[in-house]
């Protein structure tokens, strides 16, 4: 099953939020396989997105993202990496579909609330880097509801 890195950003645990992002993911059918409330240090946000470091916007990102905690989880499912970037919606939110997250509950790039990976390849860097012990496996005990 395909694997994908979604974080709930400050802004969106500051803004209760955490429910309602949870809510959809688990809605559409994807299942939760590891999630934890953390306050990452300057050093390891800069990990996370060393891929922006050349970006003007880099340092107010890093800021952004280590200004408060943030909920980090592991969602799986057929396709989640591309779905999980629909749910999303685009990165502007100005340009964000309503009925997306960022489209329903965001109006500024800096502030858009959530993070998905954007490939799985990503995905997987992604997970090993905020879940070095891996997800959790329960796939044993999952009932054919919606996957074949
Ligand atoms: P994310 O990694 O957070 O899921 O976002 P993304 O792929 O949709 O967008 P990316 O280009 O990777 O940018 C990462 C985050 O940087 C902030 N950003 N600010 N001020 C700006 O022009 C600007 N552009 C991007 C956003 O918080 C974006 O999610």
């Amino acid at each position: 099953m395909e694997h994908t890195f979604i974080m709930v950003k400050p802004d969106g645990v500051q803004r209760g939020l955490v429910g309602e992002i949870i809510s959809r993911f688990e809605k559409k059918g994807f299942y939760l396989k590891g999630m934890k409330l953390m306050k990452v240090d300057r050093k390891f946000a800069e990990k996370h997105y060393a891929d922006l470091s050349a970006k003007p916007f880099f340092k107010s990102l890093v800021e952004y993202i280590i200004s408060g905690p943030v909920v980090a989880m592991i969602w799986a499912g057929k396709n989640v990496v591309t779905t999980g970037r629909k749910i999303i919606g685009a990165t502007n939110p100005s340009e964000s579909a309503p009925g997306t997250i960022r489209g329903d509950f965001a109006v500024e790039v800096g502030r858009n609330v959530i993070h998905g990976s954007d490939s799985v390849e990503n995905a997987k860097k992604e997970i090993a880097l905020w879940f070095p012990d891996g997800a959790v496996n329960w796939e044993s005990s999952l009932r054919p509801w919606i996957s074949e």
